[in-house]
């Protein structure tokens, strides 16, 4: 198995919604045994603490939650990406999915200096594609996507240069997309994979067929977990639940299939509020997760004491 510097970049974002707790992610991460189950892999693991966010004076907006901390976030956060990528394989121990802004950014303005392209991997509930102007909710968490697709109405924030493309973009694990989301959404070439065509097919499928155009393309791959793409009877530790999500084993089996095709550059845990969790198996299951994508097997998984 490759072995690789995996480098832990704290990310305690709470302000891209309402509900906080989100902060404490990254605490909870470090506590579930995140660098010891990378480190018993074989990869080198390095701990950067937590990222600061910039200081911002964007005065209040009267729909958006936050707005001004959110844009010191995304800057401060691209930075450490495109800086952590040079160097290795970043983890970012989130943290709500608003601090996507500054990671996905990161991982453009990398991929722009390797001349490569950069492919997205969104595995969610939501599809995040609101802009500024289309969310109802004024909840920021509720964006990346559409940033940095290059949407419009992202005042204040880092100009996007090269957005990605929509070729790039697979979602997959849908069953709540706002209807001016699905409106934009079916404008566009994102793939867009929902539960009942995983009921139906099996996630597999549609995951080999996002793999196959990132390898040909010989395309870098972020991949952003949030921790509602799972059901929230094994994962409760999030604001946004919504039931009739992915399994444990279907979790799994894209981490597994991530770690097989080795094109994962980067990597978003996200989400997480551990002050909704349950003595912190869902902290648990996003370690797993994270392990699996870095080449644990089924049957290596030890039966830990946490
Ligand atoms: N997430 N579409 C809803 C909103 O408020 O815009 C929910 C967003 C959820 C955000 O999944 O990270
Ligand atoms: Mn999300
Ligand atoms: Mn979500
Ligand atoms: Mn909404």
């Amino acid at each position: 198995m490759t072995q690789e510097t995996c480098i832990l970049v704290g990310a305690p974002v709470d302000s891209g919604k309402r509900r906080t707790g989100c902060l404490m992610g990254p605490d909870a991460y470090r506590t579930a045994g995140l660098a010891r189950a990378l480190t018993d892999l074989g990869h080198r693991v390095e701990d950067r603490g937590n990222v600061v966010p910039n200081r911002n004076d964007t005065p209040d907006h009267p729909k958006l939650h936050a707005l001004a901390e959110t844009i010191g976030w995304t800057e401060a956060l691209a930075e450490a990406s495109e800086a952590a990528m040079k160097d290795g394989l970043p983890i970012f121990m989130g943290g709500d999915h608003s601090l996507s802004l500054g990671t996905v950014l990161g991982a453009m303005r990398h991929a722009d200096a390797e001349g490569r392209p950069l492919f997205v991997l969104w595995l969610d509930a939501h599809s995040d594609y609101h802009t500024p102007d289309s969310t109802d909710s004024g909840n920021l968490h509720g964006t990346p996507l559409g940033y940095v697709t290059g949407r419009p109405g992202f005042d204040g924030f880092p100009a996007i240069e090269n957005p990605v493309r929509h070729d790039n973009i697979a979602i997959i694990g849908l069953r709540s997309v706002d209807t001016p989301e699905r409106d934009a959404l079916q404008a566009t070439t994102i793939q867009r994979v929902d539960m009942r065509e995983i009921d139906e097919s099996g996630i597999a499928k549609p995951l080999t067929a996002f793999l196959e155009r990132v390898e040909a393309a010989n395309g870098m791959l972020h991949v952003s977990l949030d921790v509602d793409f799972l059901d929230p009877a094994v994962a409760p530790a999030v604001g946004t639940t919504v039931p009739g999500g992915a399994t444990i084993r279907e979790g799994h089996l894209v981490m597994e299939m991530l770690h097989d095709s080795g094109l994962m550059t980067s990597l978003d845990l996200v989400e997480l509020n551990p002050f909704l969790d349950e003595r912190g198996r869902t902290a648990q299951v996003m370690v797993e997760l994270a392990a699996s994508a870095l080449g644990r097997r089924v049957f290596d998984r030890p039966t830990r004491a946490y």
